[in-house]
This record gives C-alpha cells, sequence and structure tokens, in this order.
C-alpha cells in the first residue's frame, strides 16, 4: 500500500498542519512533510529546534484503534525509525538505541525524537524529528546528528513510511503490543541500569527494569518496590551524579 505524501518547503509544525487537515475533513493516512519548520513542537509544549537539513513529518492516522492505546505509538515509530535508518546506515546499527518512550540515540546522544499528538474527533497524528544535518546545543539531554554518516532526510523519507506500515502491521491495533514491546525492548538504551526519571513535580531514582505490558516504563525503587511511570523523562543515573559533583 502506498500513502500518500504531501511536501512543503516551510511549516509551523508538520504535525500541526496534520492536525489542521484532519480538521478540514481529511481522513488520512497522509504523510506531511516539510524542508523546515518555525514552531516544531516536542512533547508539553517543549520546543523542537527545526534547521533545514534535517526531517520533519508527521503521518496522519484516523481512529487508530481504541484511545488508551495511542501513546503506544511511540514505540511503532520510534522502531520504525530505528528499521529504516539501519536500512540506510547498517554499520550503525550496533550504536541505535531508543531511549524511553519516544527517542532515537546514536552513541548515547538523541538524534530523533517522536511526538504522538491527537485531536478530539479520533485523528492521531505520528510527528518525527530526525537530525540528519545538524543538531542544537545545550539541550537538556546531549544531543547529535547523522551528519558523519550522510543519511539525507530525502534518503530516510524513501524508507520510513514502508518501515511505518510494517511496524504499524506489527502493532495491529493494539492487539501486537507484545510483540512490539519485545522488539522495541531488544534495541532499548538503559535496559537493567539505573535511571534518573524526571517527573513534573519531582524526580526518581531506580533501575529500569523492563516495559509494563502497556509500554509504561516499570523501575526498581532503592527500598525495592516496583514502580510504573507512564509518562516523563529518563537520564542516565550516572549523569546526575557528574553534574551534581560539577
Ligand atoms: C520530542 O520531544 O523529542 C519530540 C520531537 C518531535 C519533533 C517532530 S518534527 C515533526 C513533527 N512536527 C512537530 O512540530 N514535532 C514533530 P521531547 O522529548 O519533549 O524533546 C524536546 C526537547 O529536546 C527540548 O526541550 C530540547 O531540550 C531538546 N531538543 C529540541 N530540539 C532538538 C533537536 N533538534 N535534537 C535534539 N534535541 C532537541
Amino acid at each position: 500500500m502506498n500513502v500518500r505524501l504531501i511536501a512543503y518547503e516551510v511549516l509551523d509544525s508538520t504535525n500541526a498542519e496534520a492536525l489542521r487537515l484532519a480538521r478540514h475533513g481529511e481522513q488520512g493516512p497522509l504523510w506531511i512533510a516539510a524542508r523546515r519548520q518555525t514552531a516544531g513542537r516536542g512533547r508539553r509544549g517543549r520546543a523542537w529546534t527545526s534547521e533545514p537539513g534535517n526531517l520533519f513529518a508527521s503521518l496522519l492516522l484516523a481512529s487508530p484503534g481504541r484511545a488508551e492505546h495511542w501513546p503506544q505509538l511511540s514505540f511503532v515509530a520510534a522502531l520504525a525509525l530505528h528499521d529504516a535508518v539501519g536500512d540506510i546506515a547498517g554499520r550503525l546499527a550496533p550504536d541505535l538505541r531508543i531511549k524511553w518512550p519516544n527517542d532515537l540515540l546514536l552513541r548515547g546522544a538523541k538524534f530523533a525524537g517522536v511526538l504522538i499528538e491527537a485531536d478530539g474527533d479520533g485523528a492521531v497524528v505520528i510527528g518525527i524529528g530526525v537530525n540528519c544535518a545538524s543538531h542544537p546545543s545545550g539541550t537538556d539531554y546531549p544531543a547529535t546528528s547523522l551528519a558523519e554518516l550522510a543519511v539525507s532526510a530525502e534518503a530516510l523519507m524513501s524508507r520510513l513510511p514502508a518501515r511505518m506500515l510494517e511496524r504499524l502491521a506489527q502493532w495491529d491495533l493494539g492487539a501486537g503490543f507484545s510483540a512490539t514491546r519485545a522488539a522495541w525492548l531488544a534495541r532499548a538504551a538503559g535496559l537493567g541500569e539505573d535511571l534518573r526519571v524526571r517527573l513534573d513535580d519531582h524526580e526518581l531514582f531506580g533501575r529500569f527494569e523492563s516495559l509494563d505490558a502497556a509500554g509504561g516504563l516499570l523501575l526498581r525503587l532503592p527500598t525495592g518496590g516496583l514502580t510504573t511511570i507512564a509518562a516523563g523523562d529518563v537520564f542516565p543515573a550516572a549523569a546526575a551524579a557528574r553534574a551534581i559533583a560539577c
């Protein structure tokens, strides 16, 4: 199956455009891509630095299964992107990891992020940003790009739609999440390691044990208890220790 794609020179945000089109009756599936964004966004109202040469794309889907499963699309998208980068730069595969819940890392630094958004009428948008050519400095989590490997946005977009369809089929509207989860865990960053988890108003430390059946992060606390994190930002605990020492 071929999914339509509309490519723009510049947009405020490919996610915002996909949601606008959905409001005007677009049913999808449809990819929206732009060479540049003026208001690229991350989770929780954060900004996504969007320089030309990088990849900005969003896939609009209409009512893909039940709403409680939609956050799992972060895992689906991260896997599809991992597959697509591996198709183009296979020798990189051992250095590529997926960080919970929505980032891709190259040698421990973030080069891509995923943003899932939905409107109230059942439209769901899977937004993907990849630093192909450049990356910002001074980010909370160290950033990098694929520049040294010459992985262009165009080359990546030639693989990503097909890889996304495969991972969506595996997910099967949530019925196949156990297969998605297993594939994700096989590529996960920090599994079995000590993490710092930043939540809205506090932080937790613990060992990243696994994902629960819905995709929550299972954290073994120093007290021995196990807690599930539904949303947050994770960092290696060692980085926290370094930051405190500085
Ligand atoms: C994300 O959010 O990682 C999701 C990013 C999704 C961007 C795509 S681009 C296409 C589509 N259209 C959009 O408008 N958005 C999507 P989050 O985990 O909240 O990470 C955001 C944080 O990462 C920021 O607060 C910065 O610290 C950092 N950051 C910003 N730009 C970055 C970049 N280009 N590379 C690496 N880190 C970045």
